[in-house]
Protein backbone atom coordinates (compact mmCIF):
# COMPACT_ATOMS: atom_id res chain seq x y z
CA UNK A 1 0.00 0.00 0.00
CA UNK A 2 1.04 3.64 -0.34
CA UNK A 3 2.03 5.09 2.35
CA UNK A 4 1.28 8.89 2.64
CA UNK A 5 -1.34 8.39 -0.64
CA UNK A 6 -2.78 11.66 -1.28
CA UNK A 7 -6.60 11.86 0.41
CA UNK A 8 -9.58 11.94 -1.86
CA UNK A 9 -9.60 14.57 -3.85
CA UNK A 10 -13.58 16.09 -3.53
CA UNK A 11 -16.06 13.64 -1.86
CA UNK A 12 -14.95 10.97 -0.06
CA UNK A 13 -16.07 8.19 -1.53
CA UNK A 14 -18.32 6.33 0.72
CA UNK A 15 -20.34 9.63 0.46
CA UNK A 16 -20.13 10.05 -3.14
CA UNK A 17 -23.59 8.06 -4.26
CA UNK A 18 -25.49 9.54 -1.26
CA UNK A 19 -28.31 12.08 -1.91
CA UNK A 20 -28.03 14.23 0.44
CA UNK A 21 -24.67 14.86 0.50
CA UNK A 22 -24.57 15.42 -3.84
CA UNK A 23 -27.17 18.09 -3.27
CA UNK A 24 -25.78 19.52 -0.27
CA UNK A 25 -22.18 20.38 -2.20
CA UNK A 26 -23.83 21.67 -5.13
CA UNK A 27 -26.20 23.69 -2.94
CA UNK A 28 -23.35 25.14 -0.97
CA UNK A 29 -21.68 25.86 -4.26
CA UNK A 30 -24.83 28.13 -5.73
CA UNK A 31 -24.83 31.58 -4.75
CA UNK A 32 -27.16 32.10 -3.18
CA UNK A 33 -27.14 28.82 -1.50
CA UNK A 34 -29.79 26.71 -1.04
CA UNK A 35 -30.84 23.13 -0.44
CA UNK A 36 -34.00 21.26 -0.90
CA UNK A 37 -36.66 20.62 2.00
CA UNK A 38 -37.05 17.46 1.99
CA UNK A 39 -33.77 16.68 3.85
CA UNK A 40 -35.64 18.35 6.96
CA UNK A 41 -37.19 14.63 7.39
CA UNK A 42 -34.69 12.03 9.09
CA UNK A 43 -36.02 10.63 12.27
CA UNK A 44 -35.53 13.53 14.29
CA UNK A 45 -36.18 16.16 11.75
CA UNK A 46 -39.77 13.89 11.15
CA UNK A 47 -40.61 14.11 14.98
CA UNK A 48 -39.83 17.61 15.47
CA UNK A 49 -42.00 17.98 11.97
CA UNK A 50 -44.98 15.94 14.23
CA UNK A 51 -43.79 18.59 17.29
CA UNK A 52 -44.45 21.31 14.76
CA UNK A 53 -48.14 20.10 13.71
CA UNK A 54 -49.04 20.47 17.44
CA UNK A 55 -47.75 23.94 18.12
CA UNK A 56 -50.30 27.10 18.39
CA UNK A 57 -49.48 28.80 16.29
CA UNK A 58 -49.11 26.48 13.33
CA UNK A 59 -52.61 26.62 12.27
CA UNK A 60 -52.28 24.07 8.97
CA UNK A 61 -52.20 20.79 10.07
CA UNK A 62 -55.03 21.80 12.62
CA UNK A 63 -57.23 23.19 10.05
CA UNK A 64 -57.24 20.95 7.58
CA UNK A 65 -57.22 17.88 9.92
CA UNK A 66 -61.14 19.89 10.55
CA UNK A 67 -61.72 20.14 6.98
CA UNK A 68 -60.96 16.34 6.52
CA UNK A 69 -63.41 15.52 8.76
CA UNK A 70 -66.02 17.71 8.78
CA UNK A 71 -66.60 16.95 4.81
CA UNK A 72 -65.79 13.40 5.04
CA UNK A 73 -68.97 12.46 3.71
CA UNK A 74 -68.31 14.07 0.10
CA UNK A 75 -64.86 13.15 0.13
CA UNK A 76 -65.68 9.59 0.57
CA UNK A 77 -68.45 10.19 -2.06
CA UNK A 78 -65.89 11.91 -4.70
CA UNK A 79 -63.03 9.15 -4.10
CA UNK A 80 -65.54 6.29 -5.06
CA UNK A 81 -65.91 2.65 -3.46
CA UNK A 82 -62.99 0.09 -3.22
CA UNK A 83 -60.67 2.94 -4.31
CA UNK A 84 -56.43 2.68 -4.02
CA UNK A 85 -55.49 5.24 -2.32
CA UNK A 86 -51.82 6.80 -3.60
CA UNK A 87 -50.26 8.88 -0.55
CA UNK A 88 -47.30 10.67 -1.89
CA UNK A 89 -45.01 12.00 1.25
CA UNK A 90 -47.15 9.91 3.71
CA UNK A 91 -45.47 11.19 6.72
CA UNK A 92 -46.69 9.24 9.96
CA UNK A 93 -50.04 8.38 8.50
CA UNK A 94 -52.03 10.58 11.05
CA UNK A 95 -54.14 12.17 7.82
CA UNK A 96 -55.31 9.41 6.21
CA UNK A 97 -56.75 7.95 8.96
CA UNK A 98 -59.44 10.13 8.40
CA UNK A 99 -59.90 9.88 5.33
CA UNK A 100 -60.95 6.35 6.04
CA UNK A 101 -63.02 7.06 9.05
CA UNK A 102 -65.45 8.88 6.40
CA UNK A 103 -66.51 5.53 4.24
CA UNK A 104 -69.13 3.75 4.51
CA UNK A 105 -68.38 0.04 5.54
CA UNK A 106 -69.83 -1.12 1.55
CA UNK A 107 -67.21 1.39 0.26
CA UNK A 108 -64.45 1.03 1.85
CA UNK A 109 -60.80 1.56 -0.34
CA UNK A 110 -58.94 -1.97 -1.19
CA UNK A 111 -55.56 -0.71 -0.89
CA UNK A 112 -53.17 2.02 0.11
CA UNK A 113 -49.84 3.02 -0.89
CA UNK A 114 -48.11 5.54 1.04
CA UNK A 115 -44.95 6.52 -0.39
CA UNK A 116 -42.37 8.33 1.74
CA UNK A 117 -38.36 9.03 1.43
CA UNK A 118 -38.17 8.48 5.11
CA UNK A 119 -38.42 4.01 4.83
CA UNK A 120 -37.61 2.91 8.20
CA UNK A 121 -40.51 5.26 9.65
CA UNK A 122 -43.07 4.13 6.94
CA UNK A 123 -42.35 0.65 7.46
CA UNK A 124 -43.35 0.89 11.53
CA UNK A 125 -46.06 3.23 10.74
CA UNK A 126 -47.84 1.05 7.66
CA UNK A 127 -47.76 -1.94 10.35
CA UNK A 128 -49.96 -0.03 12.86
CA UNK A 129 -52.45 1.41 10.00
CA UNK A 130 -52.86 -2.34 9.24
CA UNK A 131 -53.80 -3.57 12.60
CA UNK A 132 -56.15 -1.31 12.55
CA UNK A 133 -57.41 -1.29 9.41
CA UNK A 134 -57.40 -5.44 8.61
CA UNK A 135 -58.92 -5.19 5.56
CA UNK A 136 -56.62 -2.49 3.62
CA UNK A 137 -54.05 -4.07 1.79
CA UNK A 138 -51.33 -1.81 3.34
CA UNK A 139 -48.10 -1.63 0.66
CA UNK A 140 -45.55 1.13 1.56
CA UNK A 141 -43.38 2.71 -0.86
CA UNK A 142 -39.68 4.06 0.06
CA UNK A 143 -39.26 6.14 -2.63
CA UNK A 144 -39.18 10.10 -3.80
CA UNK A 145 -42.24 10.36 -5.25
CA UNK A 146 -40.82 13.17 -7.54
CA UNK A 147 -39.28 10.53 -9.07
CA UNK A 148 -40.95 8.07 -11.33
CA UNK A 149 -38.30 5.49 -11.54
CA UNK A 150 -38.55 5.04 -8.34
CA UNK A 151 -42.48 4.00 -8.13
CA UNK A 152 -42.35 0.50 -9.26
CA UNK A 153 -44.25 -0.37 -6.55
CA UNK A 154 -47.05 1.28 -7.73
CA UNK A 155 -47.49 -1.69 -10.23
CA UNK A 156 -49.64 -3.54 -7.41
CA UNK A 157 -52.36 -0.75 -7.83
CA UNK A 158 -54.98 -2.54 -10.22
CA UNK A 159 -57.88 -0.18 -9.22
CA UNK A 160 -59.35 2.62 -9.83
CA UNK A 161 -56.97 5.30 -8.26
CA UNK A 162 -57.21 8.07 -5.94
CA UNK A 163 -54.03 10.38 -5.07
CA UNK A 164 -53.88 12.01 -1.37
CA UNK A 165 -51.41 14.55 -0.86
CA UNK A 166 -52.22 16.57 2.46
CA UNK A 167 -50.49 19.14 4.20
CA UNK A 168 -50.05 21.97 1.94
CA UNK A 169 -46.35 19.76 1.11
CA UNK A 170 -47.08 21.14 -3.14
CA UNK A 171 -46.00 24.85 -1.54
CA UNK A 172 -42.26 23.86 -1.12
CA UNK A 173 -42.51 23.56 -4.71
CA UNK A 174 -41.29 25.97 -7.19
CA UNK A 175 -43.92 26.79 -10.16
CA UNK A 176 -42.17 24.52 -12.46
CA UNK A 177 -41.43 21.76 -9.70
CA UNK A 178 -45.52 22.24 -9.12
CA UNK A 179 -46.33 21.66 -12.46
CA UNK A 180 -43.88 18.75 -13.06
CA UNK A 181 -45.36 17.03 -9.48
CA UNK A 182 -48.97 17.92 -10.89
CA UNK A 183 -48.60 16.38 -14.27
CA UNK A 184 -46.97 13.24 -13.10
CA UNK A 185 -49.56 12.64 -10.91
CA UNK A 186 -52.47 13.58 -13.28
CA UNK A 187 -50.34 10.69 -15.23
CA UNK A 188 -49.82 7.83 -12.28
CA UNK A 189 -53.96 8.96 -11.17
CA UNK A 190 -56.01 8.82 -14.54
CA UNK A 191 -59.32 8.20 -14.56
CA UNK A 192 -59.53 8.24 -10.83
CA UNK A 193 -58.44 12.39 -9.42
CA UNK A 194 -56.05 13.86 -6.53
CA UNK A 195 -57.28 15.50 -3.05
CA UNK A 196 -54.61 17.92 -2.26
CA UNK A 197 -54.42 20.18 0.47
CA UNK A 198 -53.65 23.93 -0.40
CA UNK A 199 -52.35 26.98 2.39
CA UNK A 200 -53.62 29.92 1.54
CA UNK A 201 -52.60 33.52 1.27
CA UNK A 202 -53.27 35.77 4.05
CA UNK A 203 -52.46 38.07 6.39
CA UNK A 204 -48.29 38.06 6.54
CA UNK A 205 -48.47 38.20 10.85
CA UNK A 206 -50.51 35.08 10.86
CA UNK A 207 -48.38 33.65 8.29
CA UNK A 208 -44.99 34.88 10.06
CA UNK A 209 -46.07 33.61 13.64
CA UNK A 210 -46.65 30.01 12.37
CA UNK A 211 -42.73 29.97 11.14
CA UNK A 212 -41.49 31.78 14.36
CA UNK A 213 -43.18 29.90 17.23
CA UNK A 214 -42.47 30.81 20.72
CA UNK A 215 -41.11 27.74 21.92
CA UNK A 216 -38.47 27.73 18.82
CA UNK A 217 -39.38 24.03 17.18
CA UNK A 218 -39.40 25.38 13.91
CA UNK A 219 -36.37 26.71 14.62
CA UNK A 220 -34.84 23.28 16.01
CA UNK A 221 -36.70 21.77 12.95
CA UNK A 222 -34.79 24.46 11.00
CA UNK A 223 -31.19 23.57 12.47
CA UNK A 224 -31.69 19.80 12.41
CA UNK A 225 -30.71 20.03 8.86
CA UNK A 226 -27.36 21.19 9.57
CA UNK A 227 -26.78 18.49 12.99
CA UNK A 228 -28.21 15.79 10.11
CA UNK A 229 -25.09 16.65 7.41
CA UNK A 230 -22.82 16.52 10.80
CA UNK A 231 -23.89 13.12 10.94
CA UNK A 232 -24.66 11.81 8.14
CA UNK A 233 -21.61 13.91 5.96
CA UNK A 234 -18.80 14.11 8.38
CA UNK A 235 -19.45 18.08 8.28
CA UNK A 236 -18.55 20.59 11.06
CA UNK A 237 -21.28 22.87 11.35
CA UNK A 238 -21.66 25.07 14.62
CA UNK A 239 -25.27 25.12 15.36
CA UNK A 240 -24.49 27.84 17.66
CA UNK A 241 -23.42 29.71 14.64
CA UNK A 242 -26.43 29.49 12.86
CA UNK A 243 -29.46 31.20 13.33
CA UNK A 244 -33.45 30.32 12.12
CA UNK A 245 -34.42 33.26 10.17
CA UNK A 246 -38.38 32.84 8.08
CA UNK A 247 -40.07 35.55 7.37
CA UNK A 248 -43.28 35.91 4.59
CA UNK A 249 -42.61 37.81 0.97
CA UNK A 250 -46.08 38.86 -0.23
CA UNK A 251 -44.77 39.39 -3.58
CA UNK A 252 -43.60 35.80 -4.13
CA UNK A 253 -47.00 34.61 -1.88
CA UNK A 254 -44.08 32.51 -0.02
CA UNK A 255 -42.40 31.87 3.46
CA UNK A 256 -38.66 31.53 2.92
CA UNK A 257 -36.60 29.95 5.64
CA UNK A 258 -33.36 30.45 5.41
CA UNK A 259 -30.10 29.52 8.01
CA UNK A 260 -28.05 33.00 8.61
CA UNK A 261 -24.53 32.78 9.64
CA UNK A 262 -23.83 34.83 12.61
CA UNK A 263 -20.07 35.36 11.74
CA UNK A 264 -17.50 34.32 9.22
CA UNK A 265 -16.77 31.21 8.95
CA UNK A 266 -15.63 28.02 7.17
CA UNK A 267 -17.21 25.23 7.38
CA UNK A 268 -16.32 21.34 5.65
CA UNK A 269 -18.62 19.12 4.52
CA UNK A 270 -17.27 16.00 3.15
CA UNK A 271 -14.23 16.94 2.70
CA UNK A 272 -14.67 20.22 0.87
CA UNK A 273 -14.50 24.05 2.67
CA UNK A 274 -16.78 26.17 2.48
CA UNK A 275 -16.54 30.17 3.31
CA UNK A 276 -19.81 31.97 5.12
CA UNK A 277 -19.35 35.73 5.33
CA UNK A 278 -21.33 37.30 8.37
CA UNK A 279 -25.23 37.05 7.46
CA UNK A 280 -24.64 34.99 4.26
CA UNK A 281 -27.56 32.65 4.63
CA UNK A 282 -27.96 29.25 3.43
CA UNK A 283 -31.92 29.02 1.94
CA UNK A 284 -33.79 25.55 3.39
CA UNK A 285 -37.32 25.98 2.48
CA UNK A 286 -39.89 27.84 0.12
CA UNK A 287 -43.48 27.24 1.40
CA UNK A 288 -45.96 28.90 -0.93
CA UNK A 289 -49.26 29.96 -0.26
CA UNK A 290 -52.05 30.32 -2.83
CA UNK A 291 -55.38 31.90 -3.54
CA UNK A 292 -58.27 29.07 -4.40
CA UNK A 293 -58.23 30.27 -8.16
CA UNK A 294 -54.90 30.35 -8.55
CA UNK A 295 -54.26 27.00 -7.83
CA UNK A 296 -57.35 25.70 -9.86
CA UNK A 297 -55.44 27.82 -12.42
CA UNK A 298 -52.31 25.59 -11.41
CA UNK A 299 -54.22 22.02 -11.57
CA UNK A 300 -56.14 23.19 -14.93
CA UNK A 301 -52.30 23.77 -16.33
CA UNK A 302 -51.36 19.93 -15.50
CA UNK A 303 -54.19 18.27 -17.15
CA UNK A 304 -56.64 17.87 -14.01
CA UNK A 305 -60.50 18.93 -14.31
CA UNK A 306 -60.94 20.76 -10.54
CA UNK A 307 -64.15 19.66 -8.60
CA UNK A 308 -65.30 20.92 -5.09
CA UNK A 309 -63.05 22.73 -3.16
CA UNK A 310 -63.57 22.84 1.05
CA UNK A 311 -62.13 25.45 3.06
CA UNK A 312 -62.71 26.85 6.74
CA UNK A 313 -64.59 29.60 8.06
CA UNK A 314 -61.54 31.94 8.49
CA UNK A 315 -60.46 30.61 4.74
CA UNK A 316 -56.96 29.92 6.57
CA UNK A 317 -56.44 26.55 4.52
CA UNK A 318 -57.79 24.36 1.51
CA UNK A 319 -58.58 20.81 0.09
CA UNK A 320 -59.28 20.67 -3.17
CA UNK A 321 -60.43 17.28 -5.17
CA UNK A 322 -58.93 17.50 -9.20
CA UNK A 323 -60.26 14.64 -11.47
CA UNK A 324 -57.70 13.40 -13.62
C1 LIG B 1 -44.71 20.26 5.31
C2 LIG B 1 -43.98 21.81 3.69
C3 LIG B 1 -46.22 21.90 4.46
O1 LIG B 1 -44.33 24.51 4.62
O2 LIG B 1 -45.63 24.61 6.35
C4 LIG B 1 -43.43 23.73 8.69
C5 LIG B 1 -43.07 22.47 6.48
N1 LIG B 1 -41.65 24.19 7.58
N2 LIG B 1 -42.74 24.66 9.37
C6 LIG B 1 -44.83 24.02 5.64
C7 LIG B 1 -42.74 23.44 7.56
C8 LIG B 1 -41.66 24.93 8.71
C9 LIG B 1 -44.48 22.56 6.00
N3 LIG B 1 -44.83 21.65 4.88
Amino acid sequence: ALVGAAPPRRVQADLADNAFCRDLLEGLSQSPRKIAPKYFYDAQGSALFDRICELPEYYPTRTERRILERHGREIAHVMGPQADIIEFGAGSLEKIRIVLRSFEASALPRRYFPIDISGSHLEEAARRLHDECPWLQVRPVAADYMDEAQLSGLDASTGRRVGFFPGSTIGNFDAHEALAFLRLAARVLEGGGLLVGVDLVKDPQTLHRAYNDAQGVTAAFNLNLLRRANVELSADFDLREFAHYAFYEPRKQRIEMHLVSQCAQTVRVAGQNFRFEEGESLHTENSHKFTIEGFRKLAVAAGFRPGPVWTDEARLFSVHWLES
